[in-house]
């Protein structure tokens, strides 16, 4: 009898859906371990024909090396800077991810955030609960509205437009920057226009980060773009956040010379530089743009399929849905 390939799934996922990698694999789960070290993931891989994976497991150079067998990763999230996808393709190792299924949940959360960064709810929120609220204040915590407002996009893939299409039911004029421009029709259904990134920078009154992150995209928000804003703008990151130089934005906030930011990610994530945690006018919550219950089970159920598909098992032995092709264009 031919032996079973072999699939390492790198975290507690759903075990129901994750199940369904039995009927083809032997699996091997990682047991509740949030980050593995590199010798960890290297291990882990030296052994298997597959891997299901999340952005906590970096796979690059030296652990493909030390991975012979590797044949196809699975990576259960949009954003795969995680991966060094140039390696793995070029030992035909085939990668994919998890586009689409978490488009609307994170673009919902985007706008969620920025919401909450330009009416400082959560720092009236903390104003409340922290019993300093003495009385109705008729100039208490004023903040800024998003009707009528400039929304600015960097990065108009899917989720963008997705935030673009929300801003419309705000009468929000949308501002965009992309590597490359929208076709015509594109940009037309979501009334937004292509400016150059300076001019993104200059006009808008809320600007949302939605781009991938590569050498190319880090610190692109640097205090030099971050200068180039209004005073009374917000920015909202649910992007990677190796896209903002953290040192610049926290300077920014805490001078004055923006009026508010809020974060879902971070760039020494789980860690939160104490610059951050010190402000006030800043939303910060933990990576979780794309957790909602029903979002993260279609993630993960698109990666299972990815990966049998991937590893030539099942209906659609060969093709996997969503594999990687290098980016060229757009956000994700
Ligand atoms: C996930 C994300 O939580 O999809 C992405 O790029 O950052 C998040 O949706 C994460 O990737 C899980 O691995």
């Amino acid at each position: 009898v031919a032996e079973r390939p072999r699939v390492w799934v790198s975290q507690p996922l759903f075990d129901d859906i994750v199940s369904r990698l039995h009927a083809y694999f032997d699996v091997v789960q990682a047991p509740d371990v949030r980050e593995h070290d590199e010798a960890a993931i290297a291990a882990a891989l030296r052994e298997v024909d597959g891997a299901l994976v999340t952005l906590n497991e970096r796979i690059g150079e030296r652990e493909i090396a030390s991975a012979p067998k590797l044949r196809a990763v699975a990576n259960v999230g949009v954003g795969y800077d995680n991966l060094d996808v140039g390696a793995l393709q070029s030992r035909g190792i085939v990668a994919t991810n998890t586009p689409d299924v978490l488009t609307e949940t994170t673009a919902d959360f985007g706008f969620a955030l920025m919401m909450a960064a330009a009416r400082r709810i959560t720092e009236s929120e903390r104003h409340l609960r922290g019993g300093k609220w003495t009385g109705w204040n008729f100039k208490g915590l004023l903040g800024a509205d998003l009707h009528r407002s400039t929304l600015g996009i960097l990065g108009m893939g899917r989720i963008g437009q997705g935030i673009a299409k929300r801003a419309s039911g705000f009468d929000m004029q949308v501002l965009y920057h992309n590597r490359s421009r929208l076709p015509a029709d594109v940009e037309g259904a979501y009334k937004a226009s292509y400016v150059d990134f300076d001019t993104l920078l200059a006009r808008a009154d809320h600007l949302v980060l939605v781009l991938p992150y590569s050498p190319q995209t880090h610190h692109i928000v640097d205090a030099a773009a971050l200068a180039k804003m209004k005073p009374t703008a917000t920015l909202t990151n649910i992007a990677r956040g190796g896209i903002v130089d953290e040192a610049a934005l926290a300077e920014a906030l805490g001078s004055g010379r923006l009026a508010a930011a809020a974060l879902d990610v971070f760039e020494g994530e789980p860690a939160v530089d104490p610059r951050l945690l010190a402000l006030d006018n800043i939303v910060l919550t933990p990576h979780i743009a794309s957790g909602s219950l029903s979002t993260r089970r279609a993630m993960v159920t698109l990666a299972v399929d990815n990966l049998i598909a991937a590893l030539g098992a099942g209906p659609d032995a060969g093709r996997p849905p969503t594999p990687i092709v290098p980016v060229t264009q757009g956000g994700d």
